[in-house]
């Protein structure tokens, strides 16, 4: 694309007759609106787990889940100050839920994510189903069903809340409702919806349309073994090593239809190619260390930390010890609108 023309006397005259009318000239904002490449505000950001613990349970002596609704310090992108977004498109946070406590039931037209860190013994309730969560398990909560939280363990549980409220945002289309009270009925049994649709199985006569997975906890027991039989055999991919993506069993279209979730293993020295794409991507390591360049910052990660990949930013990963990466991405939104690209840095 070409530069703003020159700016003249004349034209400035123009500009602000134009201006009083609710009139802009195209060319002096052209460059900007469409760029040769995508041009991110989105910044490559780590955020160490120790930290936000930390003051995680400062928030914890501050305020109840029930009087915050949701006790959650978001995670916003440095580039992206005050707009309560991780990435352009999406929303992080991690909440806390302290032993004993509920966070009330609610729902909303914005779809959710949970990636269980830390505590085991808490669960959620989505739409009249009850389940326990454990670290590395991936929890979905589909748009507008009734969902609350509680802990009846002994330690404080947290967990990394991916949301697509940017995305709703942008096309103002948020609707939200709370129940009334702190925790929805339960009308059916714990593991129901895994029996029922996560056993390589479905039910006979199955007319299914929701947008979102009927399966709504993803064990990180079953992704973990997985990805152990997968790493045997070393056809590991240049830039992801050994990486999956959770999938609706129905149709076998990404777990959530805004929000893409993956798991990769990065075996124990393993240096990755560089890569980019158009969907910036949130990576939470799980087990192991590495290090991963996002063009020229380097971050050393840990179990439990939450790092940024901007869009169209080249990354590569190197494990020093065998690695398991969680990750989440607006991809399926992208690729639904034929906008997703990539460049394995071979071209
Ligand atoms: O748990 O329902 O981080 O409604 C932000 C909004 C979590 C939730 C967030 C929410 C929730």
């Amino acid at each position: 694309m070409e530069q703003a023309p020159q700016r003249t006397p004349e034209r400035e005259a123009f500009y602000r007759k134009i201006d009083g009318e609710s009139m802009t000239a195209l060319w002096n904002v052209m460059s900007d609106l469409i760029t040769p490449q995508p041009k991110s505000a989105c910044r490559p950001h780590l955020w160490h787990f120790d930290a936000i613990r930390a003051y995680m349970l400062e928030a914890g002596a501050l305020i109840t889940a029930k009087e915050a609704e949701r006790r959650v310090l978001i995670l916003e992108n440095p580039g992206l100050r005050g707009q309560s977004k991780i990435t352009t498109s999406l929303y992080g946070g991690v909440q806390l839920v302290m032993p004993g406590e509920v966070a009330p039931a609610h729902r909303h037209s914005q779809s959710a994510l949970r990636f269980i860190l830390e505590g085991k013994g808490a669960h959620t309730t989505v739409d009249g189903e009850r389940t326990m969560m454990e670290p590395g398990d991936f929890v979905i909560t589909p748009a507008m069903a009734w969902h609350d939280h509680g802990n009846a363990s002994p330690d404080p549980m947290f967990w990394l809340d991916g949301l697509d409220i940017p995305l709703v945002q942008f096309f103002d289309a948020s609707f939200a409702e709370g129940l009334g009270k702190d925790e929805q009925p339960v009308g059916r049994p714990e593991g129901d919806s895994f029996a029922r649709y996560g056993s390589n199985l479905l039910p006979v006569d199955l007319k299914y349309t929701a947008k979102s997975s009927p399966v709504f906890n993803y064990p990180y027991a079953h992704a973990r073994e997985a990805l152990e039989k997968l790493k045997a055999h070393s056809d590991w991919d240049a830039c992801h090593g050994v990486k999956m993506r959770y999938t609706n069993p129905v149709n076998g279209d990404y777990a959530m239809s805004t929000m893409g979730t993956f798991i990769q293993l990065l075996p124990k020295g393993f240096s990755s190619s560089r890569y980019r794409a158009t969907d910036a991507t949130v990576f939470v390591p799980v087990e192991g260390r590495g290090r991963s360049r996002i063009g020229d910052t380097v971050f050393e990660w840990g179990p439990k930390d939450i790092f940024v990949v901007p869009s169209w930013h080249p990354v590569s990963h190197e494990a020093s010890e065998e690695a398991v990466l969680f990750s989440y991405s607006d991809r399926p939104v992208q690729e639904k609108l034929g906008l997703f690209r990539e460049d394995r840095g071979n071209a």
